[in-house]
């Protein structure tokens, strides 16, 4: 069984929120054109609490791109993005949120970021995605969304390690690019990784 993981298309990563990934708008039409060529299609969304140790704000003195260190773990401090319940949070609104058969929301623990939609950046907790990946027997999974440098990345590769065949789609995805060639260098890594990196064209042959 194919699945595609809608990662994090969310108001506050989209042009005008809070955490805006440039064109990151761009993604939905694209995605709502992929999903109804899955059979099981399945969402991410970044669900923080006011005291998310992600914020620049809930850290004295400090600026959004500094980075500290939370447990032995680097984190990257960011604006106050994706608070539960606001409407940063919320999908896009042109997104086609009916075609999610389930949301697996992270980033939930005050103590710890989730970039990945499987774990916490420090392994400690799963989301319960690969449960129900592996309930639904599926072996290869499409990841697509934003951002292609932070919570896409890191979902394809907890997904290659677990095992999964796992497509990137490049055209359904924008990175935030902190430093310029970010996106590039996350793709190499990928490569690396195993990930097979492929545009929405290329579905005909490969579904
Ligand atoms: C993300 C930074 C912070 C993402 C989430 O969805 O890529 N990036 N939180
Ligand atoms: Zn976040």
């Amino acid at each position: 069984m194919d699945a595609l993981i809608v990662v994090d298309v969310q108001n506050d990563f989209c042009p005008g929120g809070a955490l805006p990934v440039p064109r990151g708008d761009e993604v939905v039409p694209v995605i709502n054109r992929l999903m109804p060529l899955f059979p099981l299609v399945v969402a991410t969304q970044d669900w923080h609490p006011p005291d998310h140790c992600s914020f620049a704000t809930n850290h004295p003195g400090k600026q959004p791109g500094e980075v500290v260190e939370l447990n032995g773990v680097p984190q990257i401090l960011w604006p106050v993005h994706c608070v539960q319940g606001t409407p940063g949070a919320e999908f896009h609104p042109g997104l086609n949120t009916q075609l999610f058969q389930v949301v697996f929301r992270k980033g939930i623990d005050p103590a710890v970021d989730s970039y990945s939609g499987f774990y916490d950046n420090a392994r400690r907790r799963a989301t319960g995605l690969h449960e129900y990946l592996q309930e639904n027997n599926v072996t290869r999974i499409f990841v697509c969304g934003l951002a292609t440098d932070y919570c896409v990345k890191w979902t394809c590769l907890d997904g290659a390690e677990l095992g999964y065949q796992t497509f990137l789609l490049e055209d359904a995805c924008r990175g935030v690019e902190l430093m310029p060639g970010d996106v590039e260098r996350s793709l190499r890594q990928l490569r690396e990784a195993g990930v097979t990196i492929v545009s929405s064209a290329d579905l005909s042959s490969i579904l």
